[in-house]
């Protein structure tokens, strides 16, 4: 009978020890401090303490990922300026739920629309059917002007007063860890004929976003009753660099406009849900607008050969 036991038990430890150090794994990818994961005792057990040892080291764990969590809730809500652990980006999609796998059933390809309305785009406006309206930046000053010069210009001049939001910036592969590094990047790496480079980053004050805004309009398709936050998102680069696959946790849905180049984007089902939904390629022109979901696509680009790519999106509720 004791025997039994002891080998429920060990069954059991072996089990709880593996899942352990798969949360090890990820909190070691988060950048823990190695004085709080040196703390926790992974060494076997003999007897039914171990199962107690086993479990205090769970619970330990899932304080510890829920206080970087709530920090990180607490950062974005109310404008404190440190964290006891700050999360990658994209950590937060280890920790989402399975999604339903009707968001893409069916969905094969990306709908263009063109000279639409807002109760036409209605139908979409909050759905997984990713969409193009092919006109929707026809007056855009947005199209004369923005360049990299346009952007280095921008944010060596512009007078930014209190922070509104938290700021992303995201340097992909360029080695490029500020807007700093790359408005003072050399005239040729600036003009594609340097190191390849892909950034992006979102507006952090109101009157960046403010000034930015004089080049653009909120899209004409967009419901009457969507609002956007103070924060838009840029993103910019040459051919053959782009985000790699991710999928997002931002808040709301969002619409991306390309100003310039073309964009080739690749979105692809939850992994939950790969064996019955398919992969979407697609190309975005300049000029057109692409509203998909975020935050339930994963999805990847690749800037296309020709013109830099300059993008510029917000999200809407
Ligand atoms: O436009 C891109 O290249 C990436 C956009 C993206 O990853 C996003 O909006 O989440």
């Amino acid at each position: 009978m004791n025997t039994e036991r002891t080998k429920i038990c060990e069954k059991r430890i072996k089990l709880a020890e593996l899942k352990l150090s798969k949360i090890l794994h990820k909190i070691d990818t988060l950048k823990v401090d190695s004085y709080f994961i040196s703390r926790l005792d992974t060494s076997g057990c003999k007897t039914n303490n171990c199962i107690r040892g086993a479990n205090k080291k769970h619970i330990f764990v899932v304080i510890l990922v829920a206080l970087a969590f709530a920090c990180r809730w607490i950062y974005s809500e109310s404008l404190l300026t440190g964290c006891f652990v700050q999360l990658p980006y994209d950590t937060k999609s280890l920790f989402r739920s399975p999604e339903d796998c009707s968001m893409c059933v069916g969905v094969t390809d990306v709908i263009r629309l063109t000279n639409t309305s807002a109760e036409e785009f209605e139908l979409y406006a909050y759905s997984t059917q990713p969409v193009i309206v092919t006109d929707a930046t026809d007056n855009w000053k947005a199209v004369e002007h923005f360049n990299f010069h346009f952007f280095a210009n921008f944010y060596r001049s512009v007078k930014l007063g209190r922070r509104i939001n938290e700021c992303f910036y995201f340097s992909y592969k360029s080695g490029l860890m500020s807007l700093d590094d790359v408005f003072s990047m050399d005239e040729a790496r600036a003009n594609l004929s340097g190191d390849p480079w892909y950034v992006g980053w979102s507006t952090c004050y109101e009157e960046e976003t403010r000034a930015l805004r004089q080049y653009y309009a909120r899209p004409y398709f967009l419901p009457p009753s969507a609002e956007s936050d103070m924060l838009d998102w840029i993103f910019m680069g040459g051919p053959g660099q782009g985000a790699h696959m991710h999928v997002d946790s931002v808040r709301h849905m969002s619409w991306q406009a390309q100003i310039r180049g073309r964009k080739q984007w690749q979105l692809a089902p939850p992994p939950e849900c790969l064996y019955s939904c398919r992969w979407i390629s697609f190309t975005v022109e300049p000029g057109e607008i692409l509203v998909v979901d975020t935050n339930r696509w994963y999805h990847q680009t690749s800037v296309l050969p020709g013109d830099m790519s300059i993008t510029i999106g917000a999200e809407y509720d």
